[in-house]
Parts: structure tokens; C-alpha cells; sequence
């Protein structure tokens, strides 16, 4: 029974469809409870607080996402610098989309804050009808779909790709600031790992090998860069080097000036969760191509 002066406390928590609510009657100020009475509110309290911590988690996984969500509302006010367009058509015909100037949070075990000027980089992955078209090599393998994109291309073949139609490849430090934003993101999408956002070794996604690049809307960048987390993973401009991020410059590393491996960004239809991270790497010879293995293009914005 509750007596004048006390204070009822209720907690109502909702999720989808079903709801729970409980309610405990706080002894009036100053009133002290003894025996059973004191044993029931303690437990009660309880109850509570461990709702509340449960909760606690998923309103933080949900907080990072509506931040990444914001920032994909809000990616052409990103790219508004004075006097420097959001986005571009390269000469492949591709849209490139401006990465402002400014510091990002580059690595995963040490991460580091690095410094890049603005730059502008392919909208998505350079696909089979823009490699024909630009004709730097024979297609390979043939069969695939002209807007799925092109795999089995050495980096070399991506880098004459790319400087033929007026570009470059991004640096490392470039494609990891356009998968993780300002803020880090270790997912694009945001904090934690979803199937069936992006083309990865999934059912959840129904593709078991490269899809067409307008099929993963929601494998997007707060930049509005897509197919960072899967599709094709996606050669760099950067030699591998053990350690080097340690002592890299902290504004505009292009990475170590010879090397035996280029590095490989991003996950692919066969990647595992863990390797569509925006901060895992991978390497392989350059001369080498790999069938899960493509590129996007990138350019100075000044
Ligand atoms: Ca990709």
C-alpha cells in the first residue's frame, strides 16, 4: 500500500511491440523501511538499474548511429568549401565526391590523428564498362556484369587506369578518411557490423560474387562514398612497411617510398566480418590480380 508521502518511481522501457514496465514505491523522505519491506525495494531498485544498464549499451550503439546517419544527411554541407564543387564527373565519367580538408582518425590498434588536405575521390568502384571504355587492358574475367566492378587487375593496370583518365589512386591515408569520416568510424555505416549492408561472404547480402555498384546503398560513407566495406576490396597508392605508421608524417603521408607489397583496402564479397573493418588492411605484390581485388580513383581538389 502506498502511504502518503511516498514516492512512486516507474520505469517503462519499450521495445518493437513489447513493453515492461516496473514500479517501485520509495519510502517518503526521512522514513526509514526495515525487514521485508527493505529486502522488496532494494531488489526493485535493482531490477531497475539493470535495465537501465542494458539499455544504456544499445542507446550508445544507437547514438553512433544516428551520428553516422546525421552526417550522411549532412554530407553536401560537408563538401561545401568556398569556391570547390561537392562533386565532380571525372573523365570516366564517374562522380568523384569532395573529401574536405582537415584531421581524421587513421589506424586501428594505435590510431593517430592525421592531417589531409581536401581531395576529391571516385563515387564508386571503377567497373568493367568504365575499364572497356578506357581500354587499359582486356577485361577479366569476361562474363561479369558491365556495372559490376572490374577485379583481376594488377595494381599497375589500376594505377595507368586511373592516370589516363586525368586521376591517381588514393593514398591510404586518403581511402581511410573517406570510409571513417572525422570521427572514426570503425564501420561506415557506424559502430558495429551489420549483414546485409554491404556485399561481403553473407547470405544476408544475395550476392555471392561481385554485384552491380548501385546495388548497396547502404554501404556509404558520411561522405556519400560507396562500397568502402565490400563489393571489391580496392588497391592504394602506398607500400607496405612494418611499422611505419608509427613514424609516418601527420599530414599528408603518402606512404613508404619503396616497399615489396601494395596495400589493399576495404573488404569483398569474400570477405569475413572483421575484414570489411574501415581500418583493416591487406597487401599483395603489385603485378599480382586477384578476383577480389579492384579500385576507385582519386584527384587533388586544388
Ligand atoms: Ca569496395
Amino acid at each position: 500500500m502506498e502511504a502518503p508521502g511516498d514516492r512512486p518511481l516507474s520505469v517503462e522501457v519499450l521495445r518493437g511491440t513489447q513493453s515492461k514496465r516496473l514500479v517501485v514505491v520509495l519510502p517518503a523522505r526521512g522514513a526509514s523501511l526495515s525487514g521485508a519491506d527493505a529486502t522488496k525495494t532494494k531488489e526493485e531498485l535493482q531490477a531497475i538499474e539493470e535495465l537501465i544498464t542494458t539499455f544504456k549499451g544499445e542507446l550508445s550503439d544507437l547514438e553512433a548511429d544516428r551520428k553516422a546517419l546525421l552526417g550522411q544527411a549532412s554530407s553536401p554541407v560537408l563538401g561545401s568549401l568556398p569556391g570547390v564543387q561537392a562533386t565532380i564527373v571525372g573523365d570516366d565519367g564517374q562522380n568523384m565526391v569532395l573529401i574536405p580538408g582537415g584531421e581524421f582518425i587513421m589506424g586501428g590498434k594505435e590510431p593517430i590523428r592525421i592531417s589531409l588536405d581536401a581531395f576529391y575521390i571516385d563515387q564508386y568502384e571503377v567497373t568493367n564498362e568504365m575499364w572497356d571504355r578506357v581500354a587499359v587492358s582486356k577485361r577479366r574475367p569476361k562474363s561479369l556484369c558491365d556495372r559490376c566492378p572490374v577485379i583481376a587487375v594488377s595494381w599497375y593496370e589500376a594505377k595507368t587506369y586511373c592516370e589516363k583518365v586525368g586521376k591517381r589512386l588514393p593514398t591510404e591515408a586518403e581511402w581511410e578518411k573517406a570510409a571513417r569520416g572525422p570521427d572514426g568510424l570503425p564501420y561506415v555505416w557506424g559502430q558495429n557490423f551489420r549483414p546485409g549492408l554491404a556485399n561481403v561472404k553473407s547470405a544476408a547480402d544475395k550476392f555471392s560474387f561481385t554485384g552491380p555498384i548501385e546495388s548497396f546503398a547502404l554501404d556509404k560513407s558520411v561522405y556519400g562514398v560507396y562500397n568502402l566495406s565490400g563489393n571489391v576490396s580496392e588497391w592504394v597508392d602506398w607500400w607496405y612497411q612494418k611499422g611505419y605508421y608509427a613514424t609516418m608524417p601527420r599530414s599528408n603521408p603518402k606512404g613508404p617510398v619503396r616497399g615489396d607489397f601494395k596495400i589493399y583496402r576495404g573488404g569483398s564479397w569474400k570477405s569475413r566480418q572483421e575484414e570489411t573493418r574501415t581500418t583493416a588492411r591487406e597487401w599483395s605484390f603489385p603485378e599480382e590480380q586477384h578476383e577480389t581485388v579492384g579500385f576507385r580513383c582519386a584527384k587533388d581538389a586544388s
